[in-house]
């Protein structure tokens, strides 16, 4: 990543693709923890270009296996047309979501874009769930569980075709950390999938460092565009309460901050969605402000600079 960047924020205000609402507010209290300061301090130039605008929420019962298709649909082309635009005005995209499913809609722009200057497109996932689940595993229905089996190309046509490339990324180009829970009808899907997933155990047993070594090198020898997907729900919920599935065992404030200094070290990120910020469960923004000080993180902010470190 060269500096400084010019940076688009583009709020994607629903909970379309969830059960529980309340990350419709998400957007919102990223700004209000200071997202655009936090850029600004850093060097970059920053242009809010507020919401995307798309349907309310029916909450209505899944119809064919999906709750809100249309809907999410809706929300996601709005996204993608957004995202699309900053790519080509040469700004790198941060969405604002909203839940996961809204991805959808801001990868669907990036590979459409990257598909435009023949670029090859990969994916680091960072999120306590696997989201790979399709109608047949999903008993819920909701797609906040489903970006990345759609993204991969298993799923609603709707959804699938969403940019000019099917699938929007190959399987074997995403790479997914901090997974801790995975629905039992998921697991074969995924592995089946060639997504590979570098699980809890594995930051437990190796270090947030090795992983992430290992991670970041075959971003960089996959060459091309690497969009990174952070659902706030990778991180500790101890550390980030305000989310609407909570699941133990994440990675503590270091090991997160670690592995977003790592990722802006290596200067391979292009674009980015902060995801699942939900206020309803928070406690007095603490969530929104964790995610801030990670975008920070990744986007050059670090203890001492390089120069003063002594190992
Ligand atoms: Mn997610």
């Amino acid at each position: 990543m060269s500096d400084p960047r010019d940076v688009s924020l583009i709020g994607v205000p629903t909970d379309i693709g969830g059960a529980q609402p309340g990350c419709s507010m998400g957007p919102e209290a990223l700004r209000v923890a200071g997202i655009d300061v936090a850029l600004r301090r850093l060097g970059h130039r920053v242009t809010d270009m507020g919401n995307v605008s798309g349907p309310p929420n029916p909450k209505a019962e899944p119809v064919d296996g999906y709750r809100h298709l249309d809907e999410v649909r809706q929300w996601c082309r709005a996204t993608r047309d957004l995202v699309y635009e900053s790519l080509a005005a040469g700004r790198l995209p941060i969405a604002m979501g909203g839940d996961h499913s809204v991805t959808i809609g801001s990868i669907a722009g990036i590979a459409r874009w990257c598909a435009k200057q023949q670029k090859p497109l990969s994916l680091l996932w960072l999120d306590a769930h696997a989201d790979f689940n399709t109608p047949e595993t999903s008993p819920s229905g909701n797609i906040h569980g489903m970006p990345v089996a759609i993204v991969a190309g298993q799923g609603p046509r709707t959804l699938v075709s969403l940019a000019t490339v099917v699938p929007m990324v190959q399987p074997s180009r995403i790479l997914q950390v901090g997974v801790r829970s995975i629905d039992a009808s998921e697991k074969p899907l995924v592995l089946a999938s060639g997504v590979q997933i570098f699980d809890m155990r594995q930051v437990d047993e190796s270090g947030m460092r090795h992983v992430m070594d290992t991670v970041l090198d075959q971003l960089s020898g996959h060459g091309g565009h690497v969009h990174v997907s952070l659902d706030a729900d990778f991180l500790d919920p101890v550390i980030a309460p305000g989310v609407a599935v909570p699941v133990p065992g994440g990675p503590t404030y270091r090991e997160a901050q670690l592995c977003m200094e790592m990722i802006y070290d290596s200067g391979l990120m292009g674009s980015l969605d902060l995801m699942e910020v939900n206020p309803a469960y928070d406690d007095r923004n603490r969530t929104a402000t964790v995610m801030v000080e990670l975008v920070a993180s990744l986007f050059g902010q670090q203890i001492l600079s390089r120069r003063q470190v002594v190992y």
